[in-house]
Order: C-alpha cells, then sequence, then structure tokens
C-alpha cells in the first residue's frame, strides 16, 4: 500500500531535498524539470558547458539570458581561478548568465560538482531575462523579456573574506578579457 511514510521516503530521497524546504516557491518543477542559472564555467564556451548539454551526467536544456536582478560581488579566486557569486546581494554588479532547465540527474551531478555545499551551495536567485531561447514554456512561468523568474543558482557564503577585495566583474569568461590568470581546468589540476 502506498503509505504517507513511503512517499515521504521518496521526498526525502530526492537530490534536492534538504534545500526543498527553503526554497523559493515561485520555483516550479515541469515533471523533474527544474530552473538553472549558469554565471561561470557551465556557461557556453566555457570549459565545463558541455555537462550541462551531452547527456552524460542527465539531461539539460539551454532556455535563455538573463542577469541577476540584485548587484552580487562576482570574483575570481583560488589558486585556480574560479568564478564565485559571493552570497552578498546589494554588493558588485548585476551579473550575467544562462538559464537552463535540467533534471534531477544532472542537478545532483552539479551539486557534486560544485562540492555544494561546501565550496558552492545551491540557493534561489531571481533572474532579469534578457532573451529567450525559443523552447516554447514548459514550466508554465516563462515571464517576459524584462520579467523576473527565480533560479537556482551556485553562489558561496563559505568564502574567505578576503575575497570581498578582489574586482567585481559583471560577466565571466575563463578565456580572459578581465585582466586575471585564465582559469584553469580540473584535468590540468
Ligand atoms: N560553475 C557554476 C558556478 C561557478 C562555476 O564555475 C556556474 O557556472 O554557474
Amino acid at each position: 500500500m502506498f503509505s504517507l511514510r513511503s512517499a515521504l521516503a521518496i521526498v526525502t530521497s530526492t537530490p534536492n531535498y534538504c534545500w526543498q524546504k527553503k526554497i523559493d516557491r515561485t520555483i516550479k518543477t515541469f515533471g523533474k524539470m527544474i530552473n538553472v542559472f549558469v554565471y561561470g564555467t557551465l556557461k557556453k564556451g566555457q570549459p565545463n558547458h558541455h555537462y550541462m548539454i551531452d547527456g552524460t551526467k542527465g539531461k539539460g536544456t539551454y532556455w535563455g539570458k538573463g542577469c541577476t536582478d540584485e548587484k552580487y560581488p562576482l570574483v575570481i579566486a583560488g589558486n585556480y581561478n574560479i568564478p564565485f557569486l559571493l552570497n552578498v546581494p546589494g554588493t558588485g554588479q548585476e551579473v550575467t548568465g544562462e538559464i537552463y532547465l535540467v533534471d534531477d540527474q544532472l542537478l545532483k551531478f552539479l551539486d557534486e560538482f560544485e562540492s555544494c555545499p561546501e565550496l558552492y551551495q545551491r540557493r534561489p536567485v531571481r533572474v532579469r531575462i534578457l532573451e529567450w531561447d525559443d523552447k516554447g514554456d514548459p514550466l508554465g512561468v516563462k515571464p517576459d523579456v524584462d520579467g523576473m523568474l527565480t533560479c537556482f543558482s551556485y553562489s558561496t557564503s563559505t568564502y574567505d573574506q578576503d575575497w570581498l577585495k578582489l574586482p567585481y566583474y559583471n560577466n565571466f569568461d575563463a578565456f580572459g578579457m578581465h585582466g586575471q590568470p585564465n582559469y584553469n581546468p580540473r584535468e590540468n589540476r
């Protein structure tokens, strides 16, 4: 029989359960797809982008471009020049990135890949839509361009306080333009 206990066991075994209690109710899921905003190495043309779309770690679909509604400090830090969105809303710049629809499997992979929750934490962020890819409206929440959508994103509160003194960017590019040494891909570490 389908008991409350077995229903709870299913819910608590989903990869994002520990965050579920806290997430903004405007994050909607469609089947198992959820919207994620990426601003760093997971974007198109960046070193880890392939995970988002090649299907090897789960299903992901590019959905559009956006920028954070609030300002955040986006810094390039650590020994490997990794981009970090510091969880200090109101400081820094509005940060541009891309919105993807991802399934549970890819979300779980991304949590592990981003060393969540030790290095980054996945939390809701309000994103202003800059451009939609023409993929319909699978979540039933697709706002107009310039409208707002709450997405998950990997930001951090577990950063070194000195990182607040680093330069803040509005866009990350692992291949230069920011005057910092380039991102060091995992394969090279
Ligand atoms: N990967 C995640 C967080 C920072 C990073 O390099 C992203 O692209 O959003």
